[in-house]
């Protein structure tokens, strides 16, 4: 291994042919530009665990430990999967600055008032495309597909909506358009472990620089789906670890895989909760029919609970819309305006600290004159 290192320090900054296929781009070379990197060997961060980092680059894979600055640095600073990151040797030192990244609200922050923070928890960096999946059992639910979109869209990323399991169904495609009815243009794809379905639609989001990201509850069938795409075995799934006795601890230690379709593949630990942790305009794309009901409401601040001439409430009369739809938008409205009323507190709080300490500052100054 450390053989292998030495051998690449004169290819500086790494193969672009080989960065390439596990992602670089033009975008991340311009980021790269303005850093003092020539030093570095470029990698990927293929998994994280603790404080180990799994990376590659293409032509190898080693284990990295974070330089002691990037250990001390703010949350946000520290590299994740997915990440674009500089090594030395066996240590990360830095990070290419991300183009996006898929984070939730950290677990147990959902409605609790009493929760101490709306931080994020960052999940992945630098993709292409999430695919949502959900499995065509109990999993079903349209309610958490807005859930998981509004995640998606929070983070300015592209959602696919994948069904699994749809040999469970004489007739699958009965939940086509339920899915499609709530994700306007989101592509709606079916797929079953038995059979091929889907696949090949799948297929072109793994081209060659591509990077998916999967999200659903535990048990939903990302691991399965990530094996059928992959056309072989290489996740472990639910069925594998009951018989192995590990119950449901499934995850492995490579986090992005590369795929044979020439991209990567993140198979994420299942997500038991979706919390927020952004205000952003994620809710308006994923109720883009009712922003558009609304833009006809008589008053333009109207909360569509029992105003005259609600538009949104009419369509919910005339069978337009339906009631659930509403509620479920209303209901994530009301925990976004919770999430960004607890954020600006907090950001006065700062300011009030921040004044404190200047005044603290002026007295002293006025007592020592
Ligand atoms: N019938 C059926 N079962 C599936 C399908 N995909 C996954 N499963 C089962 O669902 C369970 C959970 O699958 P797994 O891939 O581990 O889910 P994960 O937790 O999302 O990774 C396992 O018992 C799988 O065998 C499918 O297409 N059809
Ligand atoms: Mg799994
Ligand atoms: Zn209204």
């Amino acid at each position: 291994m450390t053989d292998n290192i030495n051998s690449h320090e004169k290819n500086i900054k790494g193969n672009r042919e080989q960065l390439r296929q596990l992602g670089w781009n033009s975008y991340f070379e311009n980021m790269l530009a303005g850093m003092d990197a020539k030093q570095n060997r470029l990698a990927r961060v293929i998994s994280v665990q603790r404080n180990l980092f799994l990376v590659a680059d293409g032509q190898d894979e080693w284990l990295c430990s974070p330089a002691g600055r990037i250990t001390h640095s703010k949350a946000g600073d520290y590299p994740i999967t997915g990440d674009w990151v500089l090594t030395e040797d066996i240590v990360v030192t830095g990070i290419i600055p991300r183009r996006n990244m898929l984070s939730r609200g950290e677990s147990g922050t959902r409605g609790s008032r009493s929760g101490s923070s709306v931080r994020g928890q960052a999940i992945a960096a630098n993709l292409d495309t999430v695919f949502i999946v959900c499995g065509l059992d109990r999993d079903f639910n349209i309610r958490r597909l807005e859930r998981y979109l509004t995640l998606v869209y929070n983070c300015g990323l592209t959602p696919v909506i994948v069904l699994t399991k749809a040999d469970l169904h004489e007739d699958p495609e009965q939940f086509r358009p339920e899915a499609e009815n709530i994700a306007f243009g989101v592509p709606v794809v079916l797929t079953s472990m038995h059979d091929a379905a889907g696949v090949e639609e799948l297929d072109r989001y793994l081209e060659n620089g591509q990077t998916v990201a999967m999200i659903g509850s535990s048990g939903a069938g990302k691991s399965t789906l990530a094996n059928r795409l992959y056309g072989n075995d290489i996740q472990a799934t639910g069925a594998i670890s009951t018989s192995v006795g590990k119950g449901r601890h499934t995850t492995t230690a490579r986090e992005l895989i590369r795929m044979p379709q020439g991209g990567m593949l993140m198979d994420n630990p299942g997500i038991r909760e979706i919390a927020f942790h952004d205000d952003g305009s994620g809710i308006e794309s994923t109720f883009a029919d009712i922003q558009d009901l609304a833009a006809m409401c008589r008053f333009a601040d109207c909360s569509h609970s029992n105003e005259p001439g609600c538009a949104v409430l009419e369509a919910v009369e005339n069978g337009q819309l339906t009631a659930e739809r509403l509620a479920s938008y209303q209901k994530m409205k009301r925990e976004m305006e919770y999430i960004s009323e607890r954020r600006d507190k907090s950001a006065d709080r700062v300011e009030k600290e921040r004044w404190k300490g200047v005044s603290m500052r002026i007295k002293s100054m006025m007592k020592h004159r």
